[in-house]
């Protein structure tokens, strides 16, 4: 017998695309063997991986909200984010998991609901609940992916961590840059605060008079630039990059000609704010906050204009990096996603900033440019979740994704548009509660194309019911509305099972042990 065996390798340490092996033996044991050891050398990182594969370039911005233009802002000027929204698709009902960095940003780079990860707060990370778990970067360096972070990817205290590690997780990455611009390093008595001295969860501002260079959002971008040069010399090797943005994040710290480019006196304040609370129950306005109160109209309209000078600050910083993508020759071989780790009030129903379950809070803008793959300037209209994002990746590229994976695959809306997912998205947060409820309770929302209903602590503490098709700013609470009971009860069952699919098949979210930091990341 004169079998021939053909045997695919690839060698990525050699820049070869494919190498066809033809092997001519007598022996079919010696087949078998042959082909074993292939199969095993072929599984080594570095071995498994060749140009043919996609790069990622995750750009995530920090408390960033839908006041884009591509998400038709009236105001807001981003064109970088909207010419990116023209490359790829733009995904007009993407929701966090958790309106909060450290729940979401651990959700989202596990590919796990917020129970099944166990970081229901802020620093901490999930090596200290399920440490054996790979995250998204992780599973691309298995691969054989150079995988890089600049900036903000994990939870980090802004603007106190910027300039370290924060609470990163070093096995996700091969390198880490912590750029720390004048904002954090000089600017910080300039500031103005709501509480003089606090800048990270307080409402705080400055129009800095140093240019974007300057500032720890445009290092990023300069160091993101650098290693996308040395990247594209690296033809044999494929790049997963995250560039972990700060800004819109308090304080709003941005280069002056920005805050110019939005007149205060033409910001708007959210009028009939009590008249909106009438209906609600008291855990929705749980993020309230005392030194809220010190706001006049006057500040209000600041603060709007400081956070819109912000977020155009950092779009200009997006720019940048995407056109380094373009010089370097990279784009047609890149997959581009842009996101926000939760979104954020400007005043609606009365509150600001995060940690609630409005649409405002809850809902992100998310654009993913797949090259060859999505559709140019495609909107998809079917509720999502960052959730989702790990397996879209993973699939993208051919990467092996971790089988307990909670969110769907966005490929097939990325090939159409009007293709329909799972139909929904939920997001959840924490209020503080009695003894009995173990000193605090959950708020549940889920989001269909249609409405938003939310219960928190099952409905004993409260339920809400909105119409999006006839109420987009979510004023008018049908919860109690008898019209709309049996509407009620099937978005409550809906939501039960929504929920349930949030924990791991025990049922039960790990429990965080302090003490195991930091794990042994180089053999976990
Ligand atoms: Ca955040
Ligand atoms: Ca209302």
């Amino acid at each position: 017998m004169n079998n021939t065996l053909k045997l695919r390798t690839r060698s990525a340490a050699l820049g070869k695309k494919t190498v066809v092996h033809s092997i001519c033996s007598s022996s079919s044991a010696f087949h078998r063997w042959l082909f074993v050891l292939v199969a095993i050398l072929s599984t080594f990182p570095g071995h498994a991986c060749t140009a043919e594969r996609p790069n990622v370039l995750l750009l995530m911005s920090d408390d960033l909200n839908n006041s884009l233009g591509c998400y038709d802002h009236p105001l807001v000027k981003t064109p970088n984010l909207d010419k990116l929204a023209e490359r790829g698709v733009r995904f007009e009902r993407a929701y966090c998991q958790f309106p909060l960095c450290g729940p979401s940003r651990n959700s989202i780079l596990t590919g796990l609901h917020p129970n099944s990860t166990g970081i229901l707060a802020n620093s901490q990370i999930f090596r200290q609940t399920i440490p054996s778990h790979h995250s998204l970067p992780q599973a691309f360096r298995l691969e054989g992916y150079f995988a890089s972070r600049i900036g903000k990817l994990y939870h980090y205290n802004v603007p106190k961590s910027i300039g370290t590690n924060g609470h990163d997780d070093p096995g996700s990455w091969e390198m880490e840059l912590n750029p720390a611009g004048c904002d954090r390093l000089e600017e910080e008595p300039h500031i103005f605060s709501l509480t003089p001295g606090q800048f990270g969860g307080t409402l705080s501002w400055y129009a800095s008079p140093r240019s974007d260079q300057y500032h720890t959002d445009g290092l990023l971008a300069a160091d993101a630039e650098w290693v996308l040069e040395r990247c594209a010399r690296q033809t044999d090797r494929p790049f997963f990059l995250a560039v972990g943005f700060y800004r819109p994040h308090t304080p709003y710290v941005s280069p002056k000609p920005y805050f110019d480019r939005y007149p205060e006196k033409e910001m708007p304040v959210v009028q009939g704010v009590k008249e909106d609370q009438a209906d609600l129950p008291s855990p929705a306005l749980g993020s309230y906050k005392k030194e809220q109160d010190k706001l006049t109209d006057e500040l209000r309209r600041q603060c709007v204009q400081a956070y819109y000078a912000s977020t155009t600050f950092m779009d200009a910083q997006v720019g940048r990096v995407l056109d380094a993508l373009d010089r370097l020759g990279l784009a047609e071989n890149t997959i581009v996603v842009f996101t926000s780790d939760h979104g954020y009030h400007l005043g609606e129903h009365g509150l600001w900033q995060k940690m609630s379950i409005f649409e405002e809070s809850a809902r992100v803008p998310l654009i993913i440019a797949a090259p060859n793959i999505g559709v140019k300037g495609g909107v998809a209209g079917d509720p999502v979740g960052l959730i989702d994002l790990y397996p879209t990746l993973t699939e993208l590229c051919g990467v092996k994704a971790p089988e307990n994976l909670q969110g769907q695959s966005l490929v097939p809306m990325l090939k159409d548009p009007s293709a329909t997912g799972r139909g929904w998205a939920v997001t959840q947060v924490s209020r503080s509660g009695n003894k009995r409820q173990g000193g605090r309770f959950f708020g549940y929302s889920l989001r269909t194309p249609r409405w938003r209903y939310t219960e928190w602590a099952e409905g004993e503490q409260g339920r809400e019911l909105y119409d999006h098709d006839a109420d987009p700013h979510e004023l008018t609470n049908l919860a109690t509305d008898p019209a709309h009971a049996e509407t009620i009860a099937q978005l409550s069952r809906q939501l039960r099972e929504a929920i349930h699919q949030t924990f791991p098949p025990s049922g039960e979210t790990p429990e965080l042990q302090p003490t195991m930091w930091a794990p042994n990341l180089t053999n976990p």
